[in-house]
């Protein structure tokens, strides 16, 4: 796109030499099924670009219009090693600053900046940012079914391979995409939603799950669960406790955002570790979250807050106060998105554990180098800057249409009908 030369935006200091940011536009792909957003810059010194992760996946295109329409032209023309100047110009120039389209299309541009930053100094991220303090990162994996049987038996199949902590899920009524198909039967004949959620049978199987887990898969490995927001400060309470006996690793998005406030009493009455942070959208919410006692772990979708370059600063606050990180990073996080996790978890003495992601062949086709998970250990790649790249016409044989995610998001009601917030 041709970008109109404004003052305001031009390079406020003499750069070192006559590298310059060129262009900035995102390229979107769906290998899975799910769009994934990556910002491309690209310089003026040949060849050099870099790719940073601006997946969110339920507005991509309006990501993709940030990044295009509002973000090229502030930084075209600049020197592309002022990563924290360019990000700051990026986040201040909206005004309205923070919120997830935002800060996805600036992550977009920081971690591009990273890379190019590793690229010039022929360097991968993780020494950039102080290099390592562990060899790899341990992860988690996904292991769900329609019923506990069926869950226990894709937690096996991920004990086989090499995993040593599994977050478990089983169909609960009117939750698709909760990490197992929905529950397909009424749980309240009569009722208005007859299958819709039910507060009170996810509150009398969850333990039962965990009481199942523990006597098929022993004591050794970790347990994790995924409450996705759904409760009541109290019930996240009677949750919690009900699950004691079970040793969980954590507890995750216990409540909703809106209801944050009551998080360091609902940790504080916990037995279980508390995990929060997917559905934070600026990294002042995350670092009240970990300064306040709010959790145990923070887990924040890094690109949601702005990046690499904010998602550090917090990993360094959570060293400060024993809070643990657990980035986010499902099947919604690019590739590129999950290489800069890894870069956070292998350099910061606050790491905690990764969400890992096993990507298809379409994924490893798209972007060559993305990471692979081994037997649970994730490690980065030592090439320069991400050591991923984005084959560009691969891309284009995966179209982004709606992700199904909203359709999840939003589409979980009530016996009664009523939205249950995800
Ligand atoms: C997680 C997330 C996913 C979400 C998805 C939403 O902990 O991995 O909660 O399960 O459903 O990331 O887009
Ligand atoms: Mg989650």
């Amino acid at each position: 796109m041709t970008v109109p030369a404004e003052p305001a935006f031009a390079q406020p200091w003499p750069a070192p030499d006559g590298v310059r940011i060129t262009g900035v536009r995102a390229i979107v792909t769906a290998p899975e099924g799910i769009p994934l957003v990556v910002v491309r810059v690209d310089t003026s010194d040949d060849g050099l670009f870099g790719l940073g992760c601006a997946t969110f996946t339920q507005r991509w295109r309006s990501v993709v219009a940030f990044v295009e329409e509002h973000l090229a032209r502030l930084v075209v023309g600049r020197y592309p090693g002022d990563i924290e100047d360019l990000t700051r110009l990026a986040r201040f120039s909206a005004y309205w600053r923070d919120g997830p389209v935002g800060n996805n299309a600036i992550s977009g541009l920081d971690q591009a900046l990273w890379d190019i930053a590793g690229k010039r100094a022929g360097r991968p991220v993780h020494e950039l940012l102080g290099g390592k303090v562990r060899a790899a990162a341990d992860t988690y994996i996904h292991a769900a079914g329609r019923d506990i049987d069926s869950a226990l038996d894709d937690a096996e199949r991920f004990l086989a391979a090499g995993w040593r902590h599994l977050r478990l899920q089983v169909s609960q009524p009117g939750t698709g995409a909760y990490g197992a198909p929905p529950l397909d039967r009424d749980t309240l004949p009569g009722a208005p939603y007859a299958r819709g959620w039910n507060v009170g049978h996810y509150l009398r199987t969850t333990p039962q799950l965990f009481a199942a887990a523990r006597e098929r898969l022993g004591d050794d490995v970790e347990l994790l669960h995924d409450v996705h927001s759904r409760l009541t400060p109290k019930q996240a309470v009677v949750l919690a406790r009900s699950v004691e006996p079970y040793r969980l690793f954590f507890l995750e998005d216990v409540l909703p955002p809106e209801h944050w406030d009551a998080l360091p009493a609902v940790r504080a009455a916990s037995p279980v570790p508390i995990a929060v942070g997917e559905l934070a959208t600026s990294l002042s919410d995350a670092t009240r979250l970990v300064l306040g006692g709010g959790v145990d772990l923070i887990r924040c979708h890094v690109s949601a807050i702005g990046g690499l370059s904010p998602a550090r600063k917090l990993a360094a606050a959570a060293e400060l106060v024993g809070v643990r990180t657990a980035w986010h990073a499902p099947g919604d996080t690019s590739p590129v998105g999950a290489a800069a996790n890894v870069a956070l978890d292998v350099t910061s003495a606050a790491f905690g554990i990764q969400e890992g992601h096993v990507y298809s062949d379409a994924v490893h086709e798209v972007f060559p180098g993305t990471l692979r998970i081994v037997d649970g250990w994730l490690k980065p790649n030592e090439q320069p800057g991400w050591g991923i790249d984005l084959d560009e016409q691969a891309a284009a044989r995966f179209p982004a249409g709606l992700s199904g995610h909203d359709a999840w998001a939003a589409g979980v009601r009530g016996l009664d009908g009523g939205l249950i917030a995800p």
